[in-house]
């Protein structure tokens, strides 16, 4: 699990999704998240909240895996990451994630919610209860799903997030310092 720029968000992300620390993402390990995060969340994985996270993971797949052989390389990640690839793809299944754990279907997950949302999607790490009160910005005990989403982008397409410290980083990304 080590390699020279490890410490990149990229690399992290890439690190998180390809489970079996292969080289790639293979489809089967893409999709397996929705069914751990619908299992921690005990969601019937015929529930319509599942199906659609199924199909919204299944469409970021085919549009991360650029050569179409099922499994995405660091190359393919690094190439497709983005502001426009997380506008077009990551949103929804990344929401899609969010109302499978959202399960009075009001828009916002209370800690526990969010706890095992993160865990089961791979990013536990000890910074997931202070993920939690940065994003609660009011403090009412609850993350609304639009404040969920910019969270996750930020940290994705520039490494500066409150989420930072849920993917294991425990120095501050350079864009929180200036
Ligand atoms: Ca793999
Ligand atoms: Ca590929
Ligand atoms: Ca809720």
């Amino acid at each position: 699990m080590s390699h020279p720029l490890s410490d990149s968000p990229q690399h992290r992300i890439f690190a998180m999704l390809d489970v079996d620390g292969d080289g790639a993402i293979t489809h089967a390990e893409y999709l397996a998240r929705v069914d751990r995060v619908a299992s921690a969340l005990e969601r019937d994985a015929h529930h319509p909240v599942v199906t659609a996270a199924r199909a919204a993971h299944e469409a970021v797949f085919a549009d991360m895996d650029a050569d179409q052989d099922g499994r995405v390389t660091f190359e393919e990640y690094r190439t497709w990451v983005g502001h426009e690839a997380f506008e077009r793809s990551c949103r929804p299944a990344l929401g899609s994630l969010f109302d499978i754990a959202d399960s009075d279907a009001d828009g916002r997950l209370d800690r526990g919610e969010f706890i095992r949302l993160r865990t089961a999607a791979g990013n536990a790490g000890t910074g997931v209860a202070a993920a939690f009160d940065a994003l609660d910005s009011d403090g009412d005990g609850l993350i609304d799903r639009d404040a969920y989403l910019a969270g996750i982008k930020t940290f994705v397409t520039d490494g500066s997030s409150p989420m930072a410290a849920a993917y294991g980083s425990e120095r501050p990304a350079l864009g929180t310092l200036s």
